[in-house]
């Protein structure tokens, strides 16, 4: 943590706290540089929807929760800027789901790939996928597209939180199940998301672990169910209705 205090009764504590998180995240060499620029773009959809999560992203963080129980092999996509904002947060994720974590960066350097390893170490996870690499993602430019083979190479669902927007298209193009974090419901990548969660990834990580328990005695019938009840069109169309009136869907 940086050496600001925030008082706790601060009308924005969370939002600074944030910031801060990503501060520490680009001191230690695990947040690039722009991670910070797109910290400031969520922020702004975060304002305007009220800082909360809206009832259509609650929805989808069940529907992501259903999609990665049900999955083969869910993978859960980690960058610079979520490894600063909700390490312990994935690794909880991850083993509530039987997912496999992988380090999958935009701005692909080794010395990052390694201390955002060793960061979620830190925080618990076991194995951290990502290192290999001796996979790629068709269509896109070499460091952007290196995965490993056995990990979202293989997986049938992938959560990408905060990920630009070709690669989630690529990504989807694969034929993976994509669940995207993303808090601009206008974003490609929210657009081509089988589940788009319009949601600070501080809040969307918990809620679907929280779902995820809820759900794990649930049968497979009960968890396709909440699949198919899940409708992406609408939940962009409520995110978007809640932006212009001010956090109210
Ligand atoms: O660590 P790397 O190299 O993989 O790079 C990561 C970033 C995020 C820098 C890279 O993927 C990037 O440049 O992303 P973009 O294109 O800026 O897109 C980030 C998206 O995430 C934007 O649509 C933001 O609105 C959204 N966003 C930012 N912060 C949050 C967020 N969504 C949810 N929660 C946040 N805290």
């Amino acid at each position: 943590m940086s050496d600001i205090e925030i008082p706790e009764d601060h009308p924005r504590y969370e939002s600074l706290l944030t910031r801060h998180r990503i501060e520490d995240g680009v001191d230690k060499g695990i947040t690039s540089r722009q991670g910070l620029i797109a910290q400031g773009r969520g922020e702004a959809f975060d304002y305007l929807l009220g800082e909360q999560t809206i009832p259509s992203a609650d929805a989808a963080e069940r529907a992501a929760a259903a999609h990665l129980l049900l999955a083969d092999h869910p993978v859960l996509s980690v960058n610079g800027n979520v490894a600063a904002l909700v390490p312990g947060e994935l690794v909880e994720l991850a083993e509530a789901t039987g997912a496999d974590l992988e380090v999958n960066l935009f701005n692909r350097t080794e010395e990052r790939m390694e201390a955002i390893v060793d960061h979620l170490r830190e925080h618990g996870a076991e194995e951290v996928k990502g290192l290999t690499a001796d996979g790629r993602i068709p269509g896109l430019s070499h460091e952007r597209a290196k995965v490993d083979a056995d990990g979202i190479g293989d997986a049938d669902v992938v959560l990408v939180p905060l990920e630009d927007g070709d690669r989630a298209e690529a990504l989807a193009a694969m034929g993976k199940t994509e669940l995207v974090v993303d808090l601009n419901p206008m974003s490609r990548s929210a657009q081509s998301a089988t589940v788009p969660i319009v949601d600070n990834i501080i809040r969307a990580v918990p809620n679907i672990t929280r779902h995820a328990r809820e759900l794990q005695d649930a049968s497979r019938e009960e968890l396709q169910r909440i699949v198919d009840e899940f409708d992406r069109e609408e939940a962009l169309a409520a995110a978007e209705r809640a932006i212009r009136e001010g956090g109210d869907e």
